[in-house]
Protein backbone atom coordinates (compact mmCIF):
# COMPACT_ATOMS: atom_id res chain seq x y z
CA UNK A 1 0.00 0.00 0.00
CA UNK A 2 1.49 3.25 -1.07
CA UNK A 3 1.59 6.38 1.68
CA UNK A 4 -1.07 8.75 1.47
CA UNK A 5 -0.13 12.22 0.17
CA UNK A 6 0.50 14.65 2.98
CA UNK A 7 -1.32 17.81 2.23
CA UNK A 8 1.45 20.15 2.56
CA UNK A 9 4.34 18.20 3.63
CA UNK A 10 6.62 20.98 3.10
CA UNK A 11 5.56 22.88 6.07
CA UNK A 12 5.18 20.30 8.43
CA UNK A 13 8.27 18.23 7.90
CA UNK A 14 12.40 19.04 6.89
CA UNK A 15 13.76 18.45 3.69
CA UNK A 16 14.33 14.65 3.22
CA UNK A 17 17.66 15.38 1.42
CA UNK A 18 19.43 12.23 1.03
CA UNK A 19 22.80 13.91 1.96
CA UNK A 20 21.18 14.88 5.35
CA UNK A 21 23.01 11.66 6.70
CA UNK A 22 26.00 12.40 5.30
CA UNK A 23 28.12 12.27 8.79
CA UNK A 24 26.98 9.32 10.18
CA UNK A 25 26.77 7.63 6.64
CA UNK A 26 30.35 8.64 5.93
CA UNK A 27 31.95 7.32 8.75
CA UNK A 28 30.26 4.02 8.04
CA UNK A 29 31.10 4.13 4.59
CA UNK A 30 34.78 5.03 5.38
CA UNK A 31 35.25 1.76 8.00
CA UNK A 32 33.48 -0.23 5.81
CA UNK A 33 35.52 0.60 2.55
CA UNK A 34 38.54 0.52 4.82
CA UNK A 35 37.86 -2.60 6.15
CA UNK A 36 36.28 -4.46 2.86
CA UNK A 37 37.05 -2.05 -0.68
CA UNK A 38 39.75 -3.21 -2.39
CA UNK A 39 39.82 -0.25 -4.79
CA UNK A 40 38.74 3.13 -4.92
CA UNK A 41 35.88 5.11 -5.20
CA UNK A 42 35.48 6.59 -8.87
CA UNK A 43 34.38 10.12 -7.68
CA UNK A 44 32.13 11.57 -9.81
CA UNK A 45 32.63 15.28 -11.34
CA UNK A 46 29.08 16.47 -10.92
CA UNK A 47 29.03 18.62 -13.64
CA UNK A 48 30.67 16.02 -15.89
CA UNK A 49 29.43 12.70 -14.78
CA UNK A 50 26.50 10.42 -15.34
CA UNK A 51 27.13 7.40 -13.04
CA UNK A 52 25.58 7.32 -10.63
CA UNK A 53 22.87 7.49 -12.85
CA UNK A 54 20.42 8.14 -9.84
CA UNK A 55 21.28 11.17 -7.58
CA UNK A 56 18.08 12.16 -5.96
CA UNK A 57 18.67 8.73 -3.63
CA UNK A 58 20.66 5.93 -2.75
CA UNK A 59 19.68 2.88 -5.00
CA UNK A 60 20.46 -0.48 -5.01
CA UNK A 61 20.37 -4.03 -6.58
CA UNK A 62 19.40 -2.85 -10.18
CA UNK A 63 17.06 -5.00 -12.07
CA UNK A 64 16.27 -3.75 -15.49
CA UNK A 65 13.57 -4.82 -18.09
CA UNK A 66 13.30 -3.62 -21.79
CA UNK A 67 9.73 -2.98 -23.02
CA UNK A 68 8.17 -1.52 -25.98
CA UNK A 69 11.50 0.59 -26.34
CA UNK A 70 12.41 2.13 -23.06
CA UNK A 71 14.05 0.47 -20.07
CA UNK A 72 11.95 0.09 -17.19
CA UNK A 73 15.12 -0.02 -14.05
CA UNK A 74 13.71 -1.80 -10.61
CA UNK A 75 15.72 -0.85 -7.98
CA UNK A 76 16.21 -0.87 -3.77
CA UNK A 77 16.50 2.05 -1.99
CA UNK A 78 18.49 2.34 0.84
CA UNK A 79 17.87 4.71 3.38
CA UNK A 80 19.74 7.83 4.67
CA UNK A 81 22.48 7.20 6.99
CA UNK A 82 21.86 3.42 6.66
CA UNK A 83 24.05 1.07 8.75
CA UNK A 84 22.95 -1.75 7.72
CA UNK A 85 20.69 -2.81 4.98
CA UNK A 86 17.48 -0.88 5.88
CA UNK A 87 15.09 -0.89 2.64
CA UNK A 88 11.80 -0.73 3.18
CA UNK A 89 10.52 0.02 -0.72
CA UNK A 90 11.49 -0.82 -3.70
CA UNK A 91 11.64 2.28 -7.04
CA UNK A 92 11.10 2.01 -10.72
CA UNK A 93 12.80 4.70 -12.99
CA UNK A 94 12.90 4.95 -16.90
CA UNK A 95 15.27 5.62 -20.24
CA UNK A 96 14.56 5.62 -23.38
CA UNK A 97 18.36 6.77 -24.22
CA UNK A 98 20.40 4.93 -21.27
CA UNK A 99 21.08 8.82 -19.39
CA UNK A 100 17.91 10.94 -18.90
CA UNK A 101 16.35 8.78 -16.57
CA UNK A 102 12.60 9.46 -15.37
CA UNK A 103 11.42 8.21 -11.97
CA UNK A 104 8.48 6.78 -11.10
CA UNK A 105 8.49 6.72 -7.46
CA UNK A 106 7.50 3.48 -5.24
CA UNK A 107 5.00 1.66 -6.56
CA UNK A 108 5.92 -1.36 -4.07
CA UNK A 109 6.88 -1.71 -1.08
CA UNK A 110 7.28 -4.02 1.98
CA UNK A 111 3.53 -3.24 3.13
CA UNK A 112 2.24 -4.39 -0.13
CA UNK A 113 2.41 -7.92 1.34
CA UNK A 114 0.67 -8.48 3.81
CA UNK A 115 2.46 -10.68 5.65
CA UNK A 116 5.79 -9.41 5.18
CA UNK A 117 7.71 -7.87 7.68
CA UNK A 118 10.90 -6.33 6.62
CA UNK A 119 13.98 -6.14 3.75
CA UNK A 120 13.07 -4.83 0.57
CA UNK A 121 15.96 -6.40 -0.86
CA UNK A 122 17.06 -7.49 -4.47
CA UNK A 123 14.12 -8.53 -7.15
CA UNK A 124 13.63 -8.66 -10.73
CA UNK A 125 10.83 -7.56 -12.52
CA UNK A 126 9.55 -9.24 -15.88
CA UNK A 127 6.65 -8.91 -18.46
CA UNK A 128 4.70 -12.05 -19.56
CA UNK A 129 1.68 -11.26 -21.75
CA UNK A 130 0.74 -7.87 -20.86
CA UNK A 131 1.15 -8.03 -17.22
CA UNK A 132 4.42 -7.12 -14.94
CA UNK A 133 5.28 -9.52 -12.39
CA UNK A 134 7.81 -8.03 -9.43
CA UNK A 135 9.86 -11.05 -7.26
CA UNK A 136 11.62 -9.88 -4.57
CA UNK A 137 12.95 -11.40 -1.14
CA UNK A 138 11.40 -9.88 1.93
CA UNK A 139 11.29 -10.98 6.10
CA UNK A 140 7.67 -12.97 6.28
CA UNK A 141 6.77 -12.09 9.54
CA UNK A 142 5.06 -15.20 10.53
CA UNK A 143 8.42 -17.26 10.45
CA UNK A 144 10.91 -14.70 10.78
CA UNK A 145 12.44 -16.25 7.21
CA UNK A 146 13.54 -14.52 3.94
CA UNK A 147 10.88 -15.63 1.34
CA UNK A 148 10.28 -14.66 -2.51
CA UNK A 149 7.04 -12.71 -2.57
CA UNK A 150 5.65 -11.58 -5.98
CA UNK A 151 3.45 -8.65 -6.94
CA UNK A 152 1.79 -7.89 -10.40
CA UNK A 153 0.90 -4.67 -12.17
CA UNK A 154 -0.72 -4.05 -15.64
CA UNK A 155 2.19 -1.33 -16.28
CA UNK A 156 5.35 -1.97 -15.71
CA UNK A 157 5.54 1.48 -13.51
CA UNK A 158 3.06 -0.29 -11.38
CA UNK A 159 1.05 0.02 -9.44
CA UNK A 160 1.73 -3.34 -8.04
CA UNK A 161 -0.19 -5.18 -5.43
CA UNK A 162 0.75 -8.65 -3.67
CA UNK A 163 -0.41 -11.12 -6.50
CA UNK A 164 -0.79 -14.09 -4.24
CA UNK A 165 -1.34 -13.32 -0.73
CA UNK A 166 1.39 -15.41 0.73
CA UNK A 167 5.03 -16.16 -0.02
CA UNK A 168 5.58 -17.57 -3.43
CA UNK A 169 8.29 -19.34 -2.08
CA UNK A 170 10.23 -19.86 1.24
CA UNK A 171 13.67 -21.21 2.57
CA UNK A 172 15.33 -18.83 4.08
CA UNK A 173 17.16 -17.38 0.93
CA UNK A 174 17.22 -13.84 -1.22
CA UNK A 175 17.99 -12.53 -4.44
CA UNK A 176 15.24 -14.04 -7.23
CA UNK A 177 16.09 -13.56 -10.60
CA UNK A 178 13.05 -14.82 -13.15
CA UNK A 179 13.81 -15.63 -17.19
CA UNK A 180 10.92 -16.89 -19.20
CA UNK A 181 12.80 -18.99 -21.75
CA UNK A 182 12.10 -18.83 -26.00
CA UNK A 183 9.60 -22.33 -25.23
CA UNK A 184 7.66 -20.69 -22.69
CA UNK A 185 8.96 -21.67 -20.02
CA UNK A 186 9.56 -19.29 -17.04
CA UNK A 187 12.28 -20.33 -14.43
CA UNK A 188 13.20 -18.57 -10.99
CA UNK A 189 16.54 -18.48 -9.72
CA UNK A 190 17.42 -17.10 -6.29
CA UNK A 191 19.83 -17.93 -3.38
CA UNK A 192 22.52 -17.46 -0.60
CA UNK A 193 24.40 -19.31 0.27
CA UNK A 194 22.90 -21.79 -1.97
CA UNK A 195 21.75 -21.51 -5.94
CA UNK A 196 17.80 -22.73 -5.99
CA UNK A 197 15.72 -22.64 -9.01
CA UNK A 198 11.87 -23.81 -9.74
CA UNK A 199 9.86 -23.84 -12.90
CA UNK A 200 7.64 -21.07 -12.84
CA UNK A 201 3.57 -22.04 -14.42
CA UNK A 202 2.49 -19.68 -17.26
CA UNK A 203 0.30 -17.78 -14.46
CA UNK A 204 3.96 -16.63 -13.09
CA UNK A 205 2.36 -16.93 -9.19
CA UNK A 206 2.88 -20.73 -9.09
CA UNK A 207 5.61 -23.52 -9.78
CA UNK A 208 5.52 -27.22 -10.76
CA UNK A 209 7.77 -29.30 -8.68
CA UNK A 210 9.65 -28.58 -5.59
CA UNK A 211 12.60 -26.00 -5.54
CA UNK A 212 16.09 -27.65 -6.71
CA UNK A 213 19.35 -26.99 -5.49
CA UNK A 214 21.66 -26.18 -7.53
CA UNK A 215 24.92 -28.32 -7.19
CA UNK A 216 27.60 -25.45 -6.61
CA UNK A 217 30.94 -27.15 -8.18
CA UNK A 218 34.10 -25.16 -8.48
CA UNK A 219 33.94 -26.23 -12.02
CA UNK A 220 30.97 -24.79 -12.48
CA UNK A 221 30.93 -21.84 -10.11
CA UNK A 222 34.56 -21.21 -9.45
CA UNK A 223 36.82 -21.40 -6.34
CA UNK A 224 36.70 -19.58 -3.00
CA UNK A 225 39.90 -19.63 -1.34
CA UNK A 226 40.35 -20.91 2.62
CA UNK A 227 36.96 -21.39 2.68
CA UNK A 228 35.32 -24.93 3.14
CA UNK A 229 31.82 -23.87 4.01
CA UNK A 230 31.79 -22.02 0.80
CA UNK A 231 33.92 -23.21 -1.61
CA UNK A 232 32.87 -21.68 -4.81
CA UNK A 233 32.50 -18.15 -5.21
CA UNK A 234 28.78 -17.97 -5.98
CA UNK A 235 27.61 -15.43 -2.96
CA UNK A 236 24.45 -14.01 -3.88
CA UNK A 237 22.48 -11.80 -6.27
CA UNK A 238 22.27 -14.03 -9.94
CA UNK A 239 21.22 -12.68 -13.12
CA UNK A 240 19.75 -15.66 -15.39
CA UNK A 241 19.25 -15.02 -19.17
CA UNK A 242 19.76 -16.28 -22.73
CA UNK A 243 21.81 -14.67 -25.36
CA UNK A 244 22.41 -16.83 -28.46
CA UNK A 245 21.55 -20.39 -26.96
CA UNK A 246 24.09 -19.64 -24.06
CA UNK A 247 22.52 -19.44 -20.58
CA UNK A 248 24.10 -16.83 -17.88
CA UNK A 249 24.38 -17.13 -14.88
CA UNK A 250 25.92 -13.64 -13.53
CA UNK A 251 26.44 -13.44 -10.17
CA UNK A 252 27.90 -11.41 -6.89
CA UNK A 253 31.07 -13.81 -6.31
CA UNK A 254 32.97 -13.69 -2.97
CA UNK A 255 32.01 -12.16 0.60
CA UNK A 256 33.17 -9.58 1.25
CA UNK A 257 34.45 -7.26 -1.21
CA UNK A 258 32.19 -9.09 -3.73
CA UNK A 259 32.98 -8.96 -7.24
CA UNK A 260 30.97 -9.83 -10.09
CA UNK A 261 31.48 -13.47 -11.80
CA UNK A 262 29.66 -15.40 -14.15
CA UNK A 263 28.98 -19.13 -15.44
CA UNK A 264 27.43 -20.19 -18.60
CA UNK A 265 25.57 -23.76 -19.81
CA UNK A 266 24.09 -25.10 -22.70
CA UNK A 267 20.84 -25.72 -21.03
CA UNK A 268 18.31 -23.30 -18.35
CA UNK A 269 19.44 -25.33 -15.06
CA UNK A 270 22.85 -26.83 -16.04
CA UNK A 271 25.45 -28.39 -16.40
CA UNK A 272 27.36 -24.67 -15.28
CA UNK A 273 30.90 -23.74 -16.54
CA UNK A 274 32.58 -21.17 -14.47
CA UNK A 275 33.73 -18.25 -17.06
CA UNK A 276 35.35 -15.25 -14.67
CA UNK A 277 35.33 -11.94 -13.45
CA UNK A 278 33.03 -9.45 -15.11
CA UNK A 279 33.46 -6.58 -12.98
CA UNK A 280 36.31 -6.58 -10.18
CA UNK A 281 36.06 -5.27 -6.52
CA UNK A 282 35.69 -1.39 -7.34
CA UNK A 283 33.78 1.39 -5.74
CA UNK A 284 33.57 1.50 -2.19
CA UNK A 285 30.38 -0.85 -1.77
CA UNK A 286 31.11 -4.22 0.12
CA UNK A 287 28.55 -5.40 -2.25
CA UNK A 288 27.80 -5.28 -5.65
CA UNK A 289 24.56 -6.93 -7.69
CA UNK A 290 24.62 -7.02 -11.63
CA UNK A 291 22.02 -6.40 -14.22
CA UNK A 292 22.16 -7.20 -17.80
CA UNK A 293 20.30 -6.30 -20.59
CA UNK A 294 20.43 -5.13 -24.53
CA UNK A 295 18.31 -2.26 -25.69
CA UNK A 296 18.81 -0.68 -29.41
CA UNK A 297 21.71 -2.90 -30.41
CA UNK A 298 23.59 -2.58 -27.40
CA UNK A 299 24.63 -4.72 -24.26
CA UNK A 300 24.49 -2.74 -20.94
CA UNK A 301 25.86 -4.14 -17.29
CA UNK A 302 23.77 -1.99 -14.49
CA UNK A 303 25.70 -2.47 -11.00
CA UNK A 304 25.83 -0.41 -7.83
CA UNK A 305 28.43 1.05 -6.34
CA UNK A 306 28.96 3.82 -3.01
CA UNK A 307 29.77 6.63 -5.60
CA UNK A 308 27.70 9.36 -3.89
CA UNK A 309 28.54 11.37 -1.20
CA UNK A 310 27.93 9.64 1.87
CA UNK A 311 27.89 6.59 0.14
CA UNK A 312 29.08 3.50 1.23
CA UNK A 313 28.55 0.01 1.72
CA UNK A 314 24.30 0.43 3.05
CA UNK A 315 24.38 3.74 1.24
CA UNK A 316 24.65 2.24 -2.45
CA UNK A 317 24.16 3.87 -5.81
CA UNK A 318 23.04 2.37 -9.47
CA UNK A 319 25.08 2.96 -12.42
CA UNK A 320 25.76 1.35 -15.94
CA UNK A 321 28.18 0.93 -18.37
CA UNK A 322 27.96 -0.13 -22.26
CA UNK A 323 29.50 -3.25 -23.15
CA UNK A 324 30.68 -5.43 -26.35
CA UNK A 325 30.30 -9.11 -25.62
CA UNK A 326 33.11 -11.16 -27.23
CA UNK A 327 32.69 -13.09 -30.55
CA UNK A 328 32.39 -16.23 -27.94
CA UNK A 329 29.74 -14.53 -25.94
CA UNK A 330 32.24 -14.22 -22.99
CA UNK A 331 32.39 -10.85 -21.08
CA UNK A 332 35.01 -8.26 -21.21
CA UNK A 333 36.01 -7.29 -18.07
CA UNK A 334 34.00 -4.27 -17.02
CA UNK A 335 34.97 -1.31 -15.08
CA UNK A 336 32.92 1.19 -12.90
CA UNK A 337 33.16 4.82 -14.67
CA UNK A 338 31.50 8.20 -13.82
CA UNK A 339 31.15 8.68 -17.39
CA UNK A 340 28.39 5.76 -18.01
CA UNK A 341 27.00 4.53 -20.79
CA UNK A 342 26.75 7.18 -23.97
CA UNK A 343 23.21 8.16 -25.39
CA UNK A 344 21.28 6.81 -27.45
CA UNK A 345 19.93 9.86 -29.53
CA UNK A 346 19.00 12.74 -28.69
CA UNK A 347 15.92 13.84 -26.20
CA UNK A 348 13.55 15.71 -27.78
CA UNK A 349 12.90 19.29 -25.80
CA UNK A 350 9.41 20.28 -27.86
CA UNK A 351 7.90 17.25 -26.35
CA UNK A 352 6.54 17.35 -22.53
CA UNK A 353 9.38 16.47 -20.25
CA UNK A 354 8.70 15.45 -16.81
CA UNK A 355 10.93 17.29 -14.29
CA UNK A 356 12.06 14.14 -13.03
CA UNK A 357 13.35 13.22 -16.03
CA UNK A 358 16.92 14.03 -15.08
CA UNK A 359 20.71 13.00 -16.13
CA UNK A 360 22.59 14.63 -13.26
CA UNK A 361 21.18 17.27 -10.48
CA UNK A 362 22.43 19.28 -7.69
CA UNK A 363 19.96 19.62 -4.79
CA UNK A 364 16.95 18.83 -5.42
CA UNK A 365 14.55 15.85 -4.73
CA UNK A 366 11.40 13.86 -6.24
CA UNK A 367 8.34 13.35 -4.54
CA UNK A 368 5.01 12.18 -5.53
CA UNK A 369 2.64 14.78 -7.52
CA UNK A 370 -1.30 15.18 -6.80
CA UNK A 371 -2.53 14.26 -10.40
CA UNK A 372 -0.10 11.29 -10.18
CA UNK A 373 3.53 10.92 -11.30
CA UNK A 374 6.11 12.32 -9.10
CA UNK A 375 7.32 16.53 -9.62
CA UNK A 376 10.81 17.84 -8.56
CA UNK A 377 10.61 19.77 -5.10
CA UNK A 378 12.29 21.29 -2.42
CA UNK A 379 14.00 23.41 -4.62
CA UNK A 380 16.86 26.36 -2.95
CA UNK A 381 18.29 28.57 -4.56
CA UNK A 382 21.50 27.62 -6.83
CA UNK A 383 19.94 23.83 -7.36
CA UNK A 384 19.87 22.68 -11.07
CA UNK A 385 19.09 19.76 -13.25
CA UNK A 386 20.96 18.64 -16.15
CA UNK A 387 19.41 17.38 -18.98
CA UNK A 388 21.63 15.68 -21.43
CA UNK A 389 21.56 16.29 -25.17
CA UNK A 390 18.38 17.97 -25.91
CA UNK A 391 18.08 18.32 -30.31
CA UNK A 392 17.11 22.21 -30.70
CA UNK A 393 17.50 21.97 -34.55
CA UNK A 394 17.56 25.51 -35.86
CA UNK A 395 16.56 27.16 -32.42
CA UNK A 396 13.85 27.26 -29.58
CA UNK A 397 12.07 30.64 -29.07
CA UNK A 398 9.74 29.71 -26.13
CA UNK A 399 10.48 27.69 -22.50
CA UNK A 400 7.36 27.05 -20.67
CA UNK A 401 7.06 25.16 -17.27
CA UNK A 402 4.26 23.73 -14.93
CA UNK A 403 5.37 25.07 -11.52
CA UNK A 404 3.87 25.48 -7.77
CA UNK A 405 4.95 27.26 -4.84
CA UNK A 406 3.50 28.17 -1.38
CA UNK A 407 5.56 30.79 -0.70
CA UNK A 408 6.99 33.79 -3.23
CA UNK A 409 8.33 31.32 -6.05
CA UNK A 410 11.40 32.36 -7.88
CA UNK A 411 13.18 32.11 -11.03
CA UNK A 412 13.93 29.25 -13.89
CA UNK A 413 17.36 30.30 -15.17
CA UNK A 414 17.79 27.83 -18.61
CA UNK A 415 21.08 27.34 -19.44
CA UNK A 416 23.35 25.25 -21.97
CA UNK A 417 25.88 22.78 -21.33
CA UNK A 418 26.93 23.95 -17.58
CA UNK A 419 25.02 25.19 -14.58
CA UNK A 420 27.19 28.45 -15.38
CA UNK A 421 27.06 28.36 -18.97
CA UNK A 422 24.87 30.42 -21.35
CA UNK A 423 21.55 31.71 -20.43
CA UNK A 424 19.18 30.97 -23.10
CA UNK A 425 16.05 32.39 -20.91
CA UNK A 426 14.79 33.13 -17.47
CA UNK A 427 11.34 32.54 -16.41
CA UNK A 428 9.96 34.33 -13.22
CA UNK A 429 7.94 31.84 -10.63
CA UNK A 430 5.47 33.44 -8.81
CA UNK A 431 3.85 32.00 -5.86
CA UNK A 432 0.45 29.77 -6.92
CA UNK A 433 -1.08 29.20 -3.55
CA UNK A 434 -0.17 25.70 -3.12
CA UNK A 435 3.00 23.31 -3.70
CA UNK A 436 0.57 20.93 -5.77
CA UNK A 437 -1.37 23.71 -7.23
CA UNK A 438 0.21 23.78 -10.61
CA UNK A 439 0.05 26.61 -13.21
CA UNK A 440 2.31 27.14 -16.20
CA UNK A 441 5.11 29.97 -17.17
CA UNK A 442 6.62 30.63 -20.39
CA UNK A 443 9.58 32.62 -21.15
CA UNK A 444 11.42 33.78 -24.45
CA UNK A 445 14.16 31.66 -25.71
CA UNK A 446 17.21 32.65 -27.78
CA UNK A 447 20.53 31.39 -28.86
CA UNK A 448 18.99 27.24 -28.03
CA UNK A 449 20.30 25.88 -31.17
CA UNK A 450 21.99 22.48 -32.20
CA UNK A 451 22.25 20.14 -29.17
CA UNK A 452 23.09 20.72 -25.86
CA UNK A 453 22.99 19.43 -22.46
CA UNK A 454 19.73 21.41 -20.68
CA UNK A 455 20.39 22.96 -17.24
CA UNK A 456 17.69 24.25 -15.55
CA UNK A 457 19.03 26.49 -12.61
CA UNK A 458 16.83 27.69 -9.53
CA UNK A 459 17.34 31.04 -8.20
CA UNK A 460 15.18 33.10 -5.66
CA UNK A 461 15.35 33.88 -2.02
CA UNK A 462 15.87 31.27 0.92
CA UNK A 463 13.93 28.65 1.60
CA UNK A 464 11.83 26.20 -0.74
CA UNK A 465 11.28 28.16 -3.82
CA UNK A 466 8.95 26.26 -6.02
CA UNK A 467 8.48 23.02 -7.50
CA UNK A 468 8.70 22.09 -11.03
CA UNK A 469 6.21 19.12 -12.76
CA UNK A 470 7.14 19.11 -16.24
CA UNK A 471 8.69 21.69 -18.92
CA UNK A 472 9.17 21.87 -22.78
CA UNK A 473 10.64 24.80 -25.55
CA UNK A 474 8.65 25.24 -28.26
CA UNK A 475 9.77 26.99 -31.99
O1 LIG B 1 20.31 -4.99 -0.98
C1 LIG B 1 20.29 -6.00 -0.01
C2 LIG B 1 21.18 -7.14 -0.43
O2 LIG B 1 22.49 -6.66 -0.68
C3 LIG B 1 20.78 -7.79 -1.73
O3 LIG B 1 19.69 -8.64 -1.59
C4 LIG B 1 22.05 -8.45 -2.09
O4 LIG B 1 22.11 -8.89 -3.41
C5 LIG B 1 23.04 -7.36 -1.77
O5 LIG B 1 23.17 -6.45 -2.84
Amino acid sequence: MTPPLSPHPKTLRPKPRHLRGRLAAALVAAFVAALLSTAADPSPDPAQADNPIIQTIYTADPAPLVYNGRVYLYTGHDEDASTWFTMKEWRVWSSDDMVNWTDHGSPLNIDTFSWARQDAWAGQAVERNGKFYWYVPVVNDATGRMAIGVAVADSPTGPFRDAIGHPLVENGEIDPTVFIDTDGQAYLYWGNPNLWYVKLNADMTSYSGSPTKIQLTTQGFGSRPNNAQRPTLYEEGPWFYKRNSLYYMVFAAQCCSEFIAYSTSPGPTGPWTYRGTIMPTQGSSFTNHAGVIDFKGSSYFFYHNGALPGGGGFTRSVAVEKFTYNADGTFPQINMTTAGAPQVGTLNPYVRQEAETIAWESGIETERASGGGMNVGWIENGDWIKVKGAAFGTGARQFTARVASATAGGSIEVRLDSPTGTRVGTCAVTGTGGWQTWSSVSCPVSGATGTHDVYLRFTGGSGYLFNVDSWQFAV
